[in-house]
């Protein structure tokens, strides 16, 4: 039986996307190089027989043929990338070699490989500022951050690919993901779990801007859930679509919700805000449900109780089981 390669499988999203392949009776090989992805995270996926872990760099061509060529996968899933907007700003290098050479040394060894399907973590960034809400996939891409524009050539490379080659290219536009594994330690880590530690540890969050920008918060478990789709379920070919809920949350409306979990948490500081950071995003949920059959099920809420729990949500509250069984495609 053919396997699934994810790569950035030791990451937040890519660890959450190797359990989910292994729930759902798949072999799967995961790619990492440990340059921010932690070994604990894949501890679960380790128990199976149906993983095995390669260390290695996506970017570089040479390791990437003899890897895919060894494994022959159905479908790779290319999760590994920088993945901090404020990053990108800071070493623009970094961000094109880690968000566009390597998505370019993926497809290439893919293809070589004979592998027919790509699912590559694109993201919301590509869009900028929209006026038009919630934001649909076919506005005018207008990225305002390296970052955005890394993952936006990468869609390109990918549809290069997919015509040329009869290959079919999944881009997932992720909006803002969050959950279990999601590492707190960097000042460029996602809002909610920095949030999540400071509350915890009874310190003052920080606040960039005036707290009023909006953000469509996904569910790691939404999103490893999208990825299984987009690599063997049912789509109409290349497709590129929004993984969001359609739901918008302001960062003051985020501190109500912690603050029920944490009533005599201090006040926030509010800074000034950072460059490149998008005012409101939201996506239209309406494409992701015609073509991978998705649908964001977790709401914020429960999501949050898990995180700041530490329990995680049972299967039955998080996704139908049938919607991911090997026999159901
Ligand atoms: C997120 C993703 C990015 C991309 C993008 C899509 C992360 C880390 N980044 O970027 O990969 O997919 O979404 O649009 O998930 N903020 C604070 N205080 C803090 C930290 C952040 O106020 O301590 C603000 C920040 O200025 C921004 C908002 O919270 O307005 C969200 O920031 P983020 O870094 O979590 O995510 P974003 O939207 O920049």
């Amino acid at each position: 039986m053919s396997s699934i390669v994810v790569t950035g499988a030791a990451g937040f999203i890519g660890s959450h996307t190797v359990d989910k392949f292994l729930e759902a009776g798949y072999d799967v090989v995961g790619v990492d190089n440990f340059r921010t992805g932690h070994r604990e995270n894949l501890d679960q996926a380790g128990k199976s027989e149906k993983f095995r872990l390669e260390e290695a760099d996506c970017a570089d061509p040479a390791q990437m043929n003899a890897l895919l060529e060894k494994v022959k996968p159905e479908a790779v899933v290319h999760l590994a990338a920088l993945v901090s907007v404020q990053e990108s700003f800071a070493d623009m290098e970094l961000n094109f070699h880690l968000n566009v050479q390597a998505t370019h040394a993926v497809a290439a060894a893919a293809q070589r490989a004979g592998t027919r399907r790509i699912v590559f973590a694109s993201s919301a960034a590509v869009y900028g500022n929209q006026k038009m809400l919630p934001i649909k996939e076919e506005v005018p891409r207008e990225p305002i951050s390296p970052y955005g524009a890394a993952k936006l050539a990468s869609e390109y490379l990918l549809r290069g690919y997919a015509s040329t080659y009869q290959m079919t290219a999944v881009c997932n536009r992720y909006f803002n993901v969050f959950g279990p594994r999601q590492d707190p330690g960097s000042p460029y880590s996602g809002v909610i779990s920095i949030f999540e530690k400071r509350f915890r540890e009874g310190q003052p969050v920080t606040i960039f801007g005036n707290g009023r920008q909006t953000r469509d918060f996904i569910s790691v478990h939404d999103v490893a859930r999208a990825n299984v789709l987009g690599a063997v379920g049912k789509v109409p070919g290349t497709c590129v679509q929004n993984i969001c809920t359609g739901q918008e949350t302001s960062l003051l409306d985020l501190m109500r919700i912690f603050g029920r979990f944490f009533p005599d948490h201090p006040a926030p500081e509010f800074r000034e805000g950072r460059p490149g950071d998008i005012h409101q995003s939201f996506g239209s949920p309406v494409r992701a449900r015609r073509t991978l059959n998705f649908q964001a099920e977790v709401d914020i809420g429960t999501a949050l109780r898990e995180l700041i729990s530490g329990t995680p949500l049972r299967d039955a509250t998080l996704e139908p089981r049938a919607n991911l069984s090997r026999e159901s495609f």
